[in-house]
């Protein structure tokens, strides 16, 4: 924060507060108070694991809910091909899920949409395929490329869980990306 703000009465000015996460803080989230002037305020902050290592969407088994044309598969969005494409029948709970390898302790999910995007849409993991968690939730989903953190463990699929078109058209995805969070950065104690 500035040490020093002066302003006209009757008048209002925006003073940034800076936070930052320290490297060995735990995964989860914090309440900050902030107070001035008699007001108190808190902000949530929420610290999530660094991730790191290759993206483990890259051709696992891929299916969705539908596809709008066999032109555009749910394969397309994890062939490691920027220029292809899944892209969903025009339906607001579509989605898309890919098989990982083995389970993983998901951290990450990088999303490049299409024009046909999402506004709202749900990251869903699941151990077995059948019970899904949802591990983050977009609400105000603005396409092109989207990175999506979360702290899942177990994960073994996952799931892009569509809640809200942004356009007329379906959801389209150039591709899904996923990291595993850094386990060799975890500290001790
Ligand atoms: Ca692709």
């Amino acid at each position: 924060m500035p040490e020093r703000t002066t302003l006209p009465r009757g008048t209002e000015v925006e003073v940034p507060v800076e936070i930052s996460v320290a490297a060995d803080a735990r995964a989860g989230t914090y309440e900050i108070p902030v107070s001035f002037g008699g007001e108190s305020r808190t902000v949530s902050v929420r610290a999530f694991p660094r991730t790191a290592g290759p993206d483990l969407a890259r051709g696992a088994k891929a299916s969705s809910s539908g596809d709008e044309t066999k032109d555009f598969p749910a394969s397309a969005a994890n062939d490691g091909d920027p220029a292809t494409r899944w892209s969903s029948p025009a339906e607001d709970g579509a989605w898309w899920q890919v098989e990982l390898a083995e389970p993983v302790r998901l951290g990450q999910v990088v999303l490049r949409w299409q024009d046909a995007y999402a506004a709202r849409y749900r990251v869903q993991t699941s151990a077995d395929g059948r019970t899904w968690r949802t591990a983050a939730t977009v609400r105000d989903g603005r396409g092109g490329r989207e990175a999506v953190r979360m702290d899942a463990r177990d994960t073994r699929y996952l799931r892009v869980q569509g809640d809200e078109r942004a356009t007329r058209f379906g959801y389209s995805l150039w591709s899904v990306e996923a990291y595993a969070v850094d386990e060799g950065r975890r500290p001790r104690g």
